[in-house]
């Protein structure tokens, strides 16, 4: 049902400071930068292997990004794991006893469409979901 790693999530204060120093340990510039308003953050994306590495910064002070990085400081923030059908997805995770967080099913970047589950449903871990469109 989950296809594969689609990218990491870092939660960062500073963007560019931030794309600086991943651009620095990568070799070279993000392959977009873009603002997600459904999320309240903008991103910058840096392909790695199959995978990306995605940086977040909040748009605004009730955005998940500024509230985590209050109450846990910048770093992970979640693993993003990409699936051909969203709705099949979230129903077959739900009847394993997976809290789906409201909002399931909105825009994200590029986009695709999104869900997240509850960090307490994965020990500990925020695990996003995305179908992606067009691809
Ligand atoms: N990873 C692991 N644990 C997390 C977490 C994260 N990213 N975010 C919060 N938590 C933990 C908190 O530390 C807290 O733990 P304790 O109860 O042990 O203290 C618990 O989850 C509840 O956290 P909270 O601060 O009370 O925050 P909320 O319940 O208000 O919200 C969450 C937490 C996960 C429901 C919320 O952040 C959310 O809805 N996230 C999904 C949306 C999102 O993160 N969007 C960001 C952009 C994503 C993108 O575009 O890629």
């Amino acid at each position: 049902m989950l296809e594969r790693i689609d990218h990491l999530g870092i939660a960062v204060r500073d963007l560019e400071e931030a794309v600086a120093r991943y651009s620095a340990l990568l070799g070279r510039s993000p392959e977009r930068v873009e603002e997600v308003s459904s999320q309240k953050v903008r991103v910058a994306m840096f392909a790695v292997g199959g995978s990306s590495i995605e940086l977040l910064q909040a748009t605004s002070p009730d955005s998940p990004i500024a509230k985590f990085i209050e109450k846990r400081g910048e770093g992970m923030h979640h693993v993003c794991c990409s699936v051909p059908d969203l709705e099949a997805a979230l129903h077959l995770l739900a009847t394993e006893g997976m809290e789906v967080l409201p909002g399931a099913g909105c825009t994200g970047a590029e986009a695709s469409r999104i869900a997240f589950l509850h960090p307490k449903s994965l020990h500990g871990v925020l695990v996003e979901l995305v179908e992606h469109r067009g691809r």
